[in-house]
């Protein structure tokens, strides 16, 4: 098996039985702007603290596999400016090689599971994007979620991608995605992408357990939960609608493609929301962080 390194606050958590919550560290180099990240990565980790769980950030420094991430590293990792996203292709080349690089979805759940950890908290999954039958852009988030037992804690997905589309592939994986207490399945800064949610779970406890039947049932793959971003911090899905059309444009424009596609499109969403997508982006994580730390701690409770 391959080595990785606990940080001392997750080997804590583990030799005393805390559970554990895994974050993914591209959220913080290419999802948000700096300086404002490292401030946010650090609030995320302290959310799920106060709800009596241990943050795990995951990330690659010089070919270590790091399961959890000390101050001073957190604070490298947001102000360097050329990290590597990593994605289920690019992780064993980047340890084999000694290089750094910031995990996605995808990444971070390879990693959790090698670390033993289940639940996972993020701001938005990876997706089909608008034009894919052309493009054939599609995340590898959603193959990971077919394959790698963790549940995944998201606000949906973007809608700069195309949800419909998006659905349909994780259906066609066997992917559960579950809304968690609504019937629509949320997009990301708004609360309602006008889709219906293929399942629907109210509390922690009943997310926990159909986790645990998933592997009792010896059935490869996780579970997507959708939480709502909170009511107070949504942005109206006409308004953000005027942006993203404007950031699809200018990808196109600027000839964007491949795994840049989705950074660019978040930086401009940023510049066109005057920040305003940034400050919804953080009260959706914090509130994921929230809610992950809860379904933890509930599958604390449940024997495997
Ligand atoms: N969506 C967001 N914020 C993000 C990402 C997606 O709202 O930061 C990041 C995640 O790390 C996700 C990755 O796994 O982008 C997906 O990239 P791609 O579309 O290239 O697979
Ligand atoms: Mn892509």
């Amino acid at each position: 098996m391959i080595a990785c390194d606990m940080s001392p606050e997750v080997a804590r958590a583990r030799a005393g039985g805390t559970p554990l919550v895994a974050l993914e560290s591209t959220i913080i180099t290419h999802g948000l702007p700096h300086p404002q990240n490292l401030d946010i990565a650090r609030r995320i980790e302290a959310e799920i603290r106060a709800g009596g769980a241990t943050p795990a950030t995951i990330a690659v420094l010089d070919g270590r596999l790091k399961i959890g991430l000390e101050d001073t590293q957190l604070d490298d990792l947001a102000k360097a400016g050329d990290v590597r996203k990593l994605s289920r292709a690019d992780l064993p080349v980047a340890i084999a090689t000694g290089a750094t690089g910031a995990t996605t979805v995808a990444a971070t759940m390879i990693a959790a599971h090698l670390a033993g950890i289940e639940v996972f908290a993020t701001g938005g999954i990876g997706g089909v994007h608008r034009g894919a039958e052309t493009s054939f852009d599609i995340s590898a988030d959603l193959h990971e979620l077919a394959q790698t037992p963790v549940t995944v804690v998201a606000a949906g997905a973007k809608a700069i991608l195309d949800l419909p589309k998006t659905l349909e592939t994780l259906e066609t994986l066997g992917v559960p995605v579950i809304t968690f207490g609504q019937d629509a399945f949320p997009a990301f800064w708004s609360r309602d992408s006008g889709l219906a949610a293929p399942l629907r779970l109210d509390n922690p406890r009943d997310i926990a357990r159909s986790h645990r039947t998933r592997g009792q049932m010896g059935l490869a793959g996780g579970q997507l939960i959708a939480n709502p971003i909170p009511a107070a911090d949504e942005i109206p899905r006409a308004e953000i609608d005027r942006a993203i059309s404007t950031a699809l444009g200018d990808a196109k424009t600027a000839g964007v493609l491949g795994k840049d596609v989705t950074p660019y499109l978040l930086d401009r969403m940023q510049a066109l929301t005057q920040g305003r997508s940034v400050r919804a982006n953080i009260a959706l994580v914090l509130n994921n962080a929230r809610l992950a730390a809860r379904i933890a701690t509930e599958l604390g409770k449940i024997a495997t």
